[in-house]
């Protein structure tokens, strides 16, 4: 089938609840991608930072097809030989005392929404169904309906309600906000280490550190959404180590599986999770044996190969060049590892058509909110293809 065959069928019979670029890909290999004329792109959105290990890796690839010879799915009514393995690996790279498995990473979120409210009323003693849990404003937590009802975007949330009760929205980056809007029915705070969809925002540094305290001092469960920062894309395992920190419970997924597999999973270092009891959650395909397996050999690469290191150094490279850009456009460049974003001037009149300009180059990149364009290839990104994406990225921004 030709391309616009392959467009003018997902058109007629896929929702349409993407506007996705017009290229068709077809095969994958660390930060390339090819399109089905065997086109060949850099890609610098890594699925939003699922596939972090680079496409198709090929030691998670094996563990993969060997898995899935072997024993994909058992229920958890059942024990199987790599769940309490995945557990081992997880609790030993972020000193957790418990893990939670799920599958997406919205999943994970309500994981813990449920948690921390459990823990408010048997553990805090909050009256029932008056937990409050506090959020961001401009947050990004997932699509569900319970998350998209503490929403601040608009798109978003129009058409979906009634909407779940029990959160309090506060700006992003004010730790004395928290402290404003706690009171005695106060059981959590969910916020990501940096907004990913808000456009790479970036909190004031100790941040994470005083909303800690202020955790702390309230006897308040600190939820941190790593989902997107998480698993080396900021230049740390965890963007929480930039604090010194460590969040009661830590939400990952994404690049748990290197972008194989859905698996996501909570995680917490202290008794929160000890309050849920035998049959009060729980899913499907939570902690199925093909997703552990997987999930240990993207972990094990990530460390092994060192792509956090190389994140932290490709990232503070490819953000010093970013910022030598001499462009009429760009109006602010910013990051942490490699997560970056470049946001233009309102007046050029968004940032897609760049998008489009770069895919046409050879570079495949994603907007969002208007005008911020998100560069986060796969970590074993190396300074060629860097530079390489810089040339092109140059060629458009500076005219
Ligand atoms: C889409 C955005 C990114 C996340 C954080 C939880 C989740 C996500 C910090 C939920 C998921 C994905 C969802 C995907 C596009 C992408 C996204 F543009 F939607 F906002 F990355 F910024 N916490 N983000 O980033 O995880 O349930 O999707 O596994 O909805 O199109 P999920």
């Amino acid at each position: 089938m030709r391309k616009e065959e392959y467009i003018s069928l997902e058109q007629l019979l896929g929702a349409h609840n993407y506007k996705p670029l017009d290229v068709v890909l077809s095969r994958g290999a660390g930060v390339w991608v090819w399109d089905i004329d065997g086109n060949k792109y850099l890609d610098c959105l890594a699925a939003y930072s699922a596939v972090n290990q680079g496409h198709c890796h090929p030691k998670i690839m094996q563990t993969m097809i060997e898995q899935a010879k072997t024993l994909t799915l058992t229920s958890r009514a059942f024990r199987n030989d790599q769940l309490a393995l995945l557990y081992r690996d997880l609790c030993h790279l972020t000193h957790s005392h418990k893990v939670l498995p799920m599958n997406s990473g919205a999943e994970a979120v309500e994981t813990a929404i449920k948690t921390v409210r459990k823990w408010g009323y048997t553990v805090k003693g909050v009256p029932e169904n008056k937990a409050e849990i506090v959020v961001c404003q401009n947050n990004f937590h997932g699509r569900t309906i319970t998350i998209v009802s503490f929403s601040t975007d608009e798109n978003s949330r129009k058409g979906f309600g009634p909407f779940t009760p029990g959160f309090k929205v506060i700006p992003f980056g004010d730790a004395q906000a928290l402290e404003s809007v706690v009171s005695s029915n106060t059981v959590g705070f969910l916020v990501e280490p940096i907004q990913g969809e808000a456009g790479v925002v970036i909190p004031p540094s100790g941040y994470l550190l005083d909303v800690k305290k202020i955790c702390e001092k309230h006897n308040i469960v600190l939820i941190l959404d790593e989902i997107q920062t998480g698993l080396g894309r900021t230049g740390k395992f965890l963007a929480e180590e930039h604090d010194g920190i460590e969040a009661d419970l830590t939400l990952i997924g994404k690049a748990l599986s290197g972008g194989f597999y859905p698996i996501s999973a909570v995680l917490s270092n202290t008794e929160v999770m000890d309050v849920l009891q035998p049959g009060e959650h729980g899913s499907t395909f939570g902690g199925n044996p093909l997703a552990c397996a997987v999930a240990r050999t993207a972990l094990k690469v990530l460390t092994e190969e060192k792509m956090i290191e190389n994140a932290e150094k490709m990232g503070s490279y490819f953000l010093n060049q970013l910022s030598r850009i001499k462009s009429p456009i760009i109006k602010d460049v910013r990051g942490k590892g490699l997560m970056i974003g470049v946001e233009l001037y309102p007046e050029v009149g968004g940032a897609r058509k760049f998008c489009e300009k770069l895919q046409e180059k050879g570079l495949l990149c994603k907007e969002t909110h208007e005008n911020i364009i998100r560069f986060a290839p796969p970590l074993v990104i190396n300074r060629d293809e860097i530079d390489w994406a810089l040339e092109r990225i140059d060629s458009v921004f500076r005219k």
